[in-house]
């Protein structure tokens, strides 16, 4: 990129550098706290911004730039319409990173961590964003964990942090565990080694617990988050609503239970699957012959190896075990063979199935493959309520005999009859429709107590221990006769050890259970020796709540005062990248909720309006450190200046979409700055002239823009904001230059507008503009002036002539024009008269100042 290396462009002929007007504001804004959130005494109304926090993971670049413009832009408007508005910044300062750079290079992970925060420091004082510097925090400082800590506890109170053996996801990279949303197609989100299952003991928060809420909830949001981000919401949580259905099983005392969404399909089941990997499966397998044993732990032993997403999928064979056992279908008493098979997934629903292979694909492709029977139930031919026969016919008129049941059998075809239709071979079921069959069944299985309407969700808990060190240590003791207490306020926060010289590296198990003298600890009730929990939290808690922290940031006796709260939260506006379109968002959500129901908050969702910027990227794809294509921000921003850089990326493209960093252009920016500050410069009327004379034509272009850039703002048009003071910049220079003159009041109108407005892209320049006109800073206080109506309505306006209804001429009249005068200028017009010819008017219609009609005869 040539042109971005150039050497930069001086801000004006005279006066001061880009560089010097940079510094100059940024002192200023420093010194006189220009954007600190007013206090409980400001009446103003109240707006909450806030960018998503950044991970100081390495420096900056230039996706951050762009995100983080876009949240200076909504700051620094709300200011300008008169709210007080808080806009803070933290960072995401725990996690892998750190503690990775840590074994590599032998840092200390603390250290890493905050020198990498300085640099972001630096980086966005540079770049002129309007922070509160006042409300600054690090969730890796005891200060803000020690609420973390709070939390869980919290949490644990209201039974919703538990322990459970399960099988996990484990990076044999990283030597951590992974949530299911950090497995990206079975490899791990950070590192990308190859996830595999490991049986731990681990902490769970239940976010199940929740699942309606935030999935009902999201309706709230519709409108103000991305229709994008609240389906990927809903997939995420997945609710499925049918039956529990509970079967008795040959030789065993307990029944067992299946979900399905299916109950109406019931008298359909001809088999029944077992997950590989399910306890069920382990115990009736322990009961066969040895030779089915055998063949199962072989294929339960292959099945391990298998990812889920694999295991999923439709086009793979189907592959099982028969375990020589019969399930007994409650409604009919058939016997139903029992399959060990992986398209069965243990931890989902119950880890077990009634298999309908005449209606589920799946069911179909397994049956085919070992020769299981397939019984339809479901007439998929035959019309439902209301719905009219559908009639084809061939090309000859000839109606096509519709294909019986017969032809369409599944177990011929292939093909899983899923649709709607009537209930055949089921009992008291048939002739019902679906849906009604459905609503039966479950009235039928609840009187008869073998089952009951359920649901179930893809929604799993939420996995929140990590094997590492570089996190919140969890706050709870394990005492020697087996109960696990958390840790007494008064001894809270419990800190991290000092990392100096200690080996990190990831064996399988925390590094702090290897610290004897960290994990030594007393019970609180018998004052036995007791043992911390050596593993640390998910660093998705810590960004779970941070956002209201903010609100009492350097307080050490509350998480967040509920007073700060009511008066700023919930968040107004949320910026962000659509990679924490599910997880942070859904944990944010889901924490909220707790704490809602804790009686803490009086908001149950933490976000009102989200917005998502779209990726900047190198040369085609996404910027990243380990293909060495990132372009770093602290860097890039140095020579064309931080307010080009800012303006070139907002005008880079709409806000959601991506932009690649090679087609912005810093060097147009930087004209466009200095012909803006020109323009001030120029201005020869006094500050306290009128604006009430000048040339018209751009007094109107000045009001047009006054009166189209809030709209633009609120919907996120910020490239056609730029473009539209690009424009205005232009019509002022031609003002000053072959118009009325720089004497023009109307151009210090024209000029102190863009600055106002210019603000919120390039606020260094604006400052600059704002006090060469004259002004006190800043002018990111500035109220933005109405537009004056008058200046709005077009002076022209084009008027339609028709002659018996048909259009014959346009004609450019004067907006005020009278009815006469109209029907004059129409009468006038050669097409007109053409059109007209000798024919007789019988009647004029006229009105002005859009339509005169001629209506002939003869
Ligand atoms: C019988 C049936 C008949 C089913 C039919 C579907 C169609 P969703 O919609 O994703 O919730 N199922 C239940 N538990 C399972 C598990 N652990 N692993 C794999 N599949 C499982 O899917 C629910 C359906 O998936 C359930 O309804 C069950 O198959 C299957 F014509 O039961 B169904």
């Amino acid at each position: 990129m040539s042109e971005k290396n150039s050497s930069p462009v001086e801000a004006v002929d005279e006066g001061l550098s880009t560089h010097a007007i940079q510094t100059k504001w940024q002192e200023y804004w420093a010194e006189n706290a220009t954007f600190q959130a007013g206090g409980e005494d400001d009446t103003r109304p109240r707006k909450y911004v806030l960018g998503m926090f950044p991970y100081p993971s390495g420096d900056l670049h230039m996706g951050h730039a762009e995100s983080y413009v876009y949240v200076d832009i909504v700051a620094r408007f709300w200011r300008h319409r008169g709210y007080n508005v808080l806009n803070p910044i933290g960072w995401d300062s725990f996690g892998l990173p750190a503690e990775n750079a840590a074994i590599q290079r032998g840092a200390d992970p603390r250290e890493w961590t905050y020198a990498n925060i300085d640099q972001h420091k630096k980086s966005f004082r540079e770049y002129g964003s309007s922070y509160d510097w006042t409300r600054v925090l690090h969730t890796s400082d005891p200060e803000y964990y020690r609420w973390n800590q709070w939390l869980f506890q919290t949490l644990y109170e209201r039974g919703l942090a538990y322990r459970k053996d399960s099988p996990v996801n484990w990076c044999p990279n990283d030597q951590t565990v992974l949530a299911n949303e950090q497995v990206v197609d079975g490899h791990c989100e950070r590192c990308g080694a190859e996830v595999i299952k490991k049986k731990l003991t681990q902490w769970y928060f239940k976010i199940t617990d929740y699942a309606d809420r935030l999935l009902d909830d999201l309706n709230q949001l519709e409108g103000f988050w991305p229709h994008k981000v609240l389906q990927m919401q809903r997939n995420w949580i997945g609710r499925s609503v049918g039956a529990d259905v509970d079967f008795t099983i040959e030789g065993r005392d307990e029944p067992v239970t299946v979900f399905t969404t299916r109950p109406d399909t019931l008298h359909g089941a001809t088999f029944f699957v077992v997950a590989p990997d399910s306890d069920l499966a382990a115990e009736l397998a322990a009961d066969a012959s040895a030779e089915v044993r055998e063949r199962f732990d072989a294929y339960l032993a292959k099945v391990q190896k298998t990812t889920e997403i694999d295991r999923q999928a439709t086009d793979r064979p189907k592959t099982g075990v028969f375990l020589e056992r019969y399930a007994v279908n409650p409604v009919n008493g058939e016997r139903l063979p029992i399959w060990a098979a992986d398209y069965v997934l243990a931890d989902y629903g119950h880890g077990a199935v009634m298999a309908v292979p005449a209606h589920d694909q799946r069911d179909l492709d397994f049956a085919r493959a070992f020769d299981l029977p397939v019984k339809v139930v479901v007439d998929t031919t035959a019309p439902i309520t209301g719905a009219m026969p559908v009639i084809e016919v061939d090309d000859d008129g000839v109606p096509i005999e519709p294909e019986s049941l017969d032809d369409q059998h599944p177990a011929q075809t292939g093909i899983a009859l899923a649709g709607e239709g009537r209930l055949v071979n089921s009992g008291s079921l048939n002739g019902l429709s679906k849906r009604n069959a459905i609503a039966r069944i479950i009235q039928e299985l609840e009187a008869a107590g073998t089952g009951r309407a359920a649901k179930n969700y893809r929604l799993r808990d939420w996995l929140i221990s990590r094997q590492r060190f570089w996190g919140t240590p969890i706050p709870m003791i394990h005492t020697e006769d087996g109960r696990i207490v958390p840790v007494p306020e008064d001894q809270l926060p419990l800190t991290l050890p000092d990392a100096k010289g200690l080996d990190l590296a990831p064996k399988g198990a925390s590094p702090l259970g290897a610290m004897g003298d960290w994990m030594a600890t007393t019970d609180p009730e018998t004052g036995e020796p007791a043992l911390r929990d050596p593993d640390t939290m998910d660093t998705f808690v810590d960004s779970s709540w941070y956002f209201l922290r903010f609100m009492s940031p350097n307080s050490d006796a509350v998480a967040f005062d509920p007073a700060e709260t009511a008066r700023w939260a919930p968040v107004d506006t949320y910026i962000g990248g659509v990679e924490h379109a599910i997880l942070h968002l859904l944990y944010a959500r889901f924490i909220t909720k707790v704490l809602f129901d804790a009686g803490l908050i009086d908001f149950t969702e933490p976000f009102s309006s989200l917005i998502n910027q779209g990726m900047v990227l190198l040369g085609g794809s996404k910027m990243s450190k380990s293909k060495g294509n990132l372009v770093e921000f602290a860097s890039s921003m140095v020579d064309p200046g931080a307010d080009a850089t800012r303006v070139a990326l907002t005008f880079a493209g709409p806000v959601e979409d991506d932009i690649d960093w090679n087609d912005v252009s810093t060097t147009g920016a930087q004209k466009f700055l200095a012909r803006a500050l020109r323009v001030a410069r120029d201005v020869a009327s006094p500050v306290d002239v009128l604006f009430k004379d000048g040339d018209r034509d751009l007094r109107r272009a000045t009001h047009r823009l006054l009166a189209d850039a809030p709209g633009l703002v609120e919907q996120t048009k910020f490239n056609v904001l730029v473009a539209r003071l690009m424009e205005l910049v232009n019509v002022t220079r031609k003002t000053i230059d072959s118009g009325a003159g720089a004497a023009d009041p109307a151009v210090r109108e024209a000029a102190e507008t863009v600055a106002v407005v210019l603000d919120l892209v390039a606020p260094h320049t604006a400052e600059e503009m704002w006090e060469i006109l004259g002004h006190e800073p800043s002018v990111g206080l500035v109220p933005w002036r109405s537009a004056d109506p008058a200046l709005l309505v077009e002076d022209s306006i084009t008027a339609v002539v028709q002659v018996n209804g048909k259009v014959r001429a346009q004609l450019e009249v004067p907006a005020r024009i009278g009815e006469a005068e109209l029907e004059e200028l129409a009468r006038a017009d050669s097409r007109v008269i053409r059109s007209i010819g000798d024919k007789e008017i019988v009647k004029v219609i006229v009105r002005a100042p859009k339509l005169v009609n001629f209506a002939v005869k003869g």
